[in-house]
């Protein structure tokens, strides 16, 4: 257990991505998982036919997979899965829920899977064994006391897209539209943006486009730790020689150069391959004025030229809101974008020019777009870029949103989601004889406020870790103390566990690459990636304990003990055979899932239809839309009055060894942290000028509402390359600075890239001192 915080040991990593690090890194988390049994034969399985669906990233699978298809972070998913480690009966017979919460992250997952149904206790304040079929007894029973509406049904993101669609009609079935998921944390602010400016929630571009696109531009997404495999589509672009232009407040190693690990002339030999071409350190939240100024320079440029720059044809047969779109470039003045962005317009019109000379541009971002409160118009503005030279619906161009979990965007596709507009209801209605509730229900934030003000009174887990992944997590959990019911579909113990509420019960699941037998028959499972490809897969390791269920029979266990019978949903045949499931799936989307059976074993799975892609354009007007944002100044609403001079952006992110709120490890090899997450990124002349040094201990207090006190810490300062006024630390631990109502404008998408925060002096503690290092290894 961790409870003292050790001093960062910092010193700045030189080598590429990938290479031997990544191997090293691969080795050790298989010792320490003692997962060198299963965990080999698996990684061989990996994202193969017939083999299994890695569990950590979304970014597609190709249909020619590698004779290893799988990166650094996903064998640490699938060991972290494998584990031989277990969190058994005797595990909570030693330690009290109030023991256990003072625990970190790491620890409470560090003691393997989960391998029985608990019940919780009060009286013991412990976990205790109970049966299956008890446990959907009481649960179902304590549902029916409820009213729809006070339930929420949480998904986050790695179920199938068979459990997924069975959890929907579950929720719906027992009457609520309360299905908020990891999207709503993540990409929703994506499903908002493109859904009006080119009529799809989705992305555009495939892994085709890769081998076809003359220009990459890349925005707030950290290839290297997030979608490693992505880097090898990115390393054969640039041995053509194609350009990649990247926009990120830090040099990420991954974005800058990459050593492909699995290849051994490579490993053996000097030489790495250099990803960005180009890369801009923007400011926090200065991505609009950093693409607004690309316009206007690819404006003077098309002046200049006579009218040869952008694509007046497709704009004309295309698009609206041109007009309107360059009438805002204009007002903007170069001084004011340089001044947001961060960035010279020497750099935004270097940018531009290599924009201008390429045919065929796709532009690649992720969570650093989405999670502002300006998330819609960064994703919205990312457009207008690419329609300025019709670079969406050719081959080789597009928009291309990197999802997190690796479901997350199907969950959508099957029915997950708070808004019934989304759903074909009828089709539901006639399939299933029962009414689907009109009312809209709660997305995560708004789910947070239920929570808070006690409206909801239940809360159904499908994976995650809410608790810990919410914003304002300080204010949330004693609220959530307060629940009725708390019950957790899960592989391993998290926090969320361990706020029990009234009634908890902890239910362990199969994981996705574990064997998954109905009576005496293997089934198979399918998932949609980020490029909305459908493919069927099939676990194939020993699952982790007898006791386990699959998520399939653990909603069709809950759904019989919930729901009175009258609707016609037959869920025991369906936990028998999921073929019947994604027959149902295919009657209520038949243009997405037609004759799935066949087609999900095809080459690579099959794509689902993407009208964009084709130049339809379903949006209100039937054109691709640009769409001028309000303002370059993401917290213009938000008064940061005390100490603004003092304020800094801080934004939350991910370190190369955790998947979420899973911790693997205490070190971030990339940006050469080892031993603690502990830290916040700093510019050395913010620190300087705010009367610290490098290696000094603070608080961070969140700058905004203050009648409110949100604060981390302590935490050491490490003086990084970062913009001034920017600085950055590790989520999930800074989620108590971000407030419930600092969301996106729109998508509700929690803002955890700008949290305005300042500094305070801390102590360390004792021990940490006794070890802290020499001040040259904590400076750049
Ligand atoms: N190994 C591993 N893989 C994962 C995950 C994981 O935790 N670990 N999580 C999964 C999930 S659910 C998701 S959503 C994805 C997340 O993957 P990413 O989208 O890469 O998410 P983050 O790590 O939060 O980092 C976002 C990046 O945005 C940059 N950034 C922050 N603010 C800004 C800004 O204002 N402008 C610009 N241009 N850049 C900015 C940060 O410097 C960082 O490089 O990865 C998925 N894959
Ligand atoms: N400050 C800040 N907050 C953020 C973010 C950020 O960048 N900054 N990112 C946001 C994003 S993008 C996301 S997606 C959310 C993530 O939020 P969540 O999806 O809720 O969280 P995870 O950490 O992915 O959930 C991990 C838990 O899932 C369970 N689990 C793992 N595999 C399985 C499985 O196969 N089945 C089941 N039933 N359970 C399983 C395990 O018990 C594990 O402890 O967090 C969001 N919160
Ligand atoms: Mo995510």
């Amino acid at each position: 257990m961790q409870l003292l915080h050790p001093v960062a040991h910092y010193r700045p990593y030189t080598c590429a991505s990938g290479g031997w690090g990544s191997a090293y890194s691969v080795m050790n988390i298989l010792w320490r998982e003692q997962a060198y049994r299963k965990a080999p034969m698996a990684l061989f399985r990996q994202n193969k036919p017939k083999g299994f669906a890695c569990v950590s990233c979304a970014w597609a699978k190709p249909g020619n997979p590698h004779a290893l298809e799988f990166c650094e972070n996903g064998a640490k998913a699938t060991a972290w899965e494998l584990t031989s480690l277990r969190t058994g009966p005797d595990f909570f017979d030693k330690h009290s829920l109030a023991e256990l919460r003072d625990w970190d992250d790491y620890d409470l997952e560090q003691h393997g899977r989960l391998t029985h149904p608990l019940r919780y206790d009060p009286a013991t304040d412990r976990y205790q064994t109970t049966t299956w079929d008890e446990a959907y007894r009481e649960i179902g029973a304590q549902l029916r006391r409820f009213k729809p509406d006070e339930t929420v049904f949480y998904a986050s993101g790695r179920a199938s897209l068979e459990a997924s669609f069975m959890y929907q009609l579950l929720a719906r079935a027992y009457g609520t539209n309360n299905l908020p998921d990891s999207s709503n944390m993540c990409h929703e602010s994506t499903s908002v943006g493109l859904q009006e400016s080119i009529g799809v929630p989705v992305g555009t571009v495939t892994l085709a486009d890769f081998e076809h696109t003359d220009c990459i531009f890349f925005f707030g997404q950290n290839v290297g730790s997030n979608s490693p495999r992505m880097l090898h589509p990115l390393q054969d672009a640039r041995k053509r020689d194609v350009p990649i232009i990247t926009f990120n407040p830090i040099r990420e190693r991954g974005l800058e150069r990459f050593v492909n690990p699995q290849s051994p002339l490579e490993m053996l030999g000097p030489k790495s391959t250099v990803i960005s071409t180009q890369y801009h350190q923007v400011s926090i939240g200065g991505d609009t004025a950093a693409v607004m100024g690309i316009a206007k320079a690819l404006l003077e440029m098309d002046r200049a030229s006579g009218g040869t720059v952008l694509d007046r044809e497709f704009i004309a047969e295309h698009t609206d809101g041109f007009d309107t779109f360059i009438a805002e470039v204009e007002r903007h003045t170069w001084p004011a974008l340089e001044k947001r962005s961060g960035l010279d317009r020497s750099a935004l019109e270097a940018a531009a020019t290599v924009y201008a000379r390429s045919q065929r541009v796709m532009v690649i971002y992720g969570m650093g777009m989405t999670q502002h409160r300006h998330g819609v118009e960064n994703v919205q503005m990312l457009v207008n870029l690419l329609l300025l030279r019709g670079n969406i619906g050719k081959s080789g161009a597009g928009i291309c949103p990197v999802r997190g979990h690796s479901n997350v965007q199907g969950q959508r596709t099957v029915g997950i989601t708070e808004d019934p507009s989304k759903v074909p209801k009828d089709k539901i209605e006639s399939l299933f004889s029962f009414k689907v509730p009109e009312r809209k229900g709660l997305a995560t934030v708004d789910a947070c406020g239920g929570i808070v003000d006690g409206s909801v009174k239940a809360f159904i887990g499908l994976g995650g870790n809410f608790l810990r992944a919410v914003p304002d997590t300080d204010l949330m959990e004693p609220a959530w103390s307060r629940l009725e019911l708390n019950v957790q579909i899960a592989t391993k113990l998290n926090r969320t566990h361990l706020v029990p509420g009234q009634r908890a019960w902890l239910l362990p699941c199969l994981g996705r690459i574990e064997m998954d037998v109905q009576d005496g028959v293997e089934q198979v499972y399918s998932t949609e990636d980020s490029t909305g490809c459908i493919r069927a897969w099939q676990g194939r390791s020993e699952p982790g304990g007898e006791q386990l269920r699959a998520e399939v029979a653990i909603i069709a266990g809950l759904a019989q003990e919930t729901l009175d019978g009258s609707q016609q949903i037959p869920w025991e045949e369906w936990r028998r055979d999921y073929a019947k499931i994604r027959e149902a799936i295919a009657q209520v989307y038949p243009e997405i899932f037609h004759d799935m059976e066949s087609r999900m074993w095809e080459h690579g799975g099959f794509h689902r239809p993407i009208p964009a892609a084709q130049r339809q354009w379903k949006t209100e007007t039937g054109k691709a839309r640009f769409v001028s944002p309000r303002s370059l100044d993401e917290n213009s609403d938000v008064s940061s009055g005390f100490g603004a001079r003092d304020v800094i952006q801080l934004m939350t992110l991910r370190s190369n060894d955790q998947f979420n709120t899973t911790i693997y490890g205490y070190d971030d090899r990339f940006r050469g942290v080892n031993g603690t997450r502990r830290v916040v990124f700093m510019n050395r002349n913010d620190v300087v000028r705010l009367g610290f040094a490098p290696g000094d201990w603070v608080t961070l207090r969140t700058a905004i509402e203050p009648e409110v006190l949100r604060e981390v810490g302590p935490m050491q300062i490490i003086a990084y390359d970062i913009p001034v006024g920017c600085a950055a630390a590790y989520y999930p631990e800074c989620n108590p600075l971000v407030p419930l109502w600092h969301y996106a404008e729109r998508s509700k998408v929690p803002a955890a890239k700008s949290v305005p925060v300042t500094l305070h002096q801390a102590q360390p503690d004792a021990r940490a001192q006794k070890r802290a290092l020499p001040r040259k290894d904590q400076v750049l």
